[in-house]
């Protein structure tokens, strides 16, 4: 399945989150192994905006597009993820639903708030998709949707540093290089209109965000063009977390093994509109799969065969190298637990590290206790014969 997106609806259009399916997505994509080592790419932009099209262009995905022949209607609800294809290192792509779409109504954007809230906390770059003929135009739909990604931005206690990579879909004649001062231009205006707190009053939009512009032909009226951008635009995603990459000043990554629970707990967050402390909600992921990992090594330690066959032996009689045999399969557990964690925070690592060596300390006494009363036995079984003997 190495060539297989597994694309997946990870939460529903009424916000319910998909547990199995994320559970589901890791194992068959192998995604735990890959440490810090991944990306997270997501989109999000105006209803029928060609999100879903480029998205599956771009990554080999399967998302659901439109048809074409069946008029503008929405057809992503809720947000998807998907592995994107051939890309190094693993990359996770997310489709978002449109935002701006007359399905949920002009009051409802609950939920565009709450997914785009979702995008930032997650995602190491954002694309924003967006027409070119809405570039410098005052009700351009793009506007309250950056209003909108800016305000909850705000509500991440810490930040990543997110790449906002913009796409013009539709690109005229004009070039980009009078296209991108002036969207970048718009771009800074809302960012100086949005209320922020105190401390972030004078900071600058760059500490937030890399804001990047590229512009891509009509898939409709220019197919081939449009697929010659996009691959040299798939080019910008490989090794994009290396220094110099899309993504090459991310911040605060959890490691892979602890993304399932990082995005159902982010998203409970969001729900409960509550606000994101990230590097809190990072140690906490940390502490519940450490301490995950190390049960599951004493789990497997009580079943290990070499530890097995050590307890039965030292049930018969003394057992030479006693110490040393139990020491090894120890250090196979210890050193496992050490290689599974070592991504997350050191402290917690290391709490719970000892935590696991004060268990096996006790299964390690157990055992002992039972050599000794062993021995004892033994030694009485001993003198009661001597006593006889005489
Ligand atoms: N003009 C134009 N239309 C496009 C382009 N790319 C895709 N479309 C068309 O736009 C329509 C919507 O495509 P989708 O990819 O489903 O759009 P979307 O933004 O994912 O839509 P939602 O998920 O409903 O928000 C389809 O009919 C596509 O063929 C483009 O570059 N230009
Ligand atoms: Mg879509």
């Amino acid at each position: 399945m190495e060539d297989h997106c597994c694309s997946t609806q990870l939460i529903d259009g009424d916000g319910q989150f998909n547990v199995v399916g994320l559970d589901n997505f890791v194992r068959t994509t192998k995604l735990s192994d890959c440490g810090l080592s991944y990306a997270v790419v997501a989109i999000m932009g105006p209803q029928s905006s060609g999100k879903s099209t480029l998205m599956n262009h771009l990554f080999r995905t399967n998302f659901r597009e439109m048809d074409a022949f069946r008029g503008r209607s929405q057809t992503t609800k809720g947000i998807w993820m998907a592995k994107c294809v051939g890309i190094e290192p693993f990359t996770i792509a997310m489709d978002l639903e449109g935002t701006d779409g007359r399905e949920r109504g002009e009051d409802d954007t609950a939920f565009e708030k709450q997914s785009a809230l979702f995008a930032l906390a997650i995602a190491d770059i954002v694309l924003i998709n967006m027409w070119c003929h809405d570039i410098g135009r005052e009700q351009a739909a793009n506007k309250p949707l950056l209003k909108t990604v800016f305000q909850v931005m705000m509500r991440l206690f810490s930040p990543r540093k997110t790449t906002l990579l913009f796409v013009i879909r539709d690109k005229t004649k004009t070039p980009l290089d009078y296209l991108e001062p002036i969207l970048r231009e718009d771009i800074q205006k809302i960012w100086d209109a949005v209320p922020k707190p105190q401390a972030h009053k004078n900071t600058p939009l760059s500490e937030f965000f890399n804001v990047e512009v590229t512009a891509l032909s009509s898939y409709e009226e220019k197919e081939e063009q449009f697929k010659q951008q996009v691959a040299e635009l798939r080019q910008r995603f490989f090794h994009s977390i290396s220094p110099g990459g899309l993504a090459g000043d991310r911040r605060g990554v959890v490691p892979a093994s602890g993304f399932s629970f990082s995005a159902q707990q982010i998203w409970k967050v969001i729900r409960e509109n509550k606000d994101l402390d990230l590097p809190a909600h990072k140690v906490m992921v940390a502490t519940v799969r450490c301490e995950e990992i190390a049960d599951e090594k004493l789990r497997l330690l009580s079943v290990d065969e070499g530890w097995l066959a050590v307890k039965e032996a030292v049930q018969a009689g003394p057992v030479p190298g006693f110490g040393k045999k139990l020491s090894a399969v120890l250090d196979k557990y210890f050193s496992e637990y050490d290689s599974e964690t070592i991504y997350f925070e050191e402290g917690v690592r290391n709490a719970k590290r000892r935590q696991l060596e004060s268990k096996a300390l006790d299964v390690r006494l157990h055992l002992l206790i039972s050599i000794l009363f062993n021995f004892v036995v033994g030694m009485k079984e001993l003198l009661c014969s001597c006593h006889a003997c005489a």
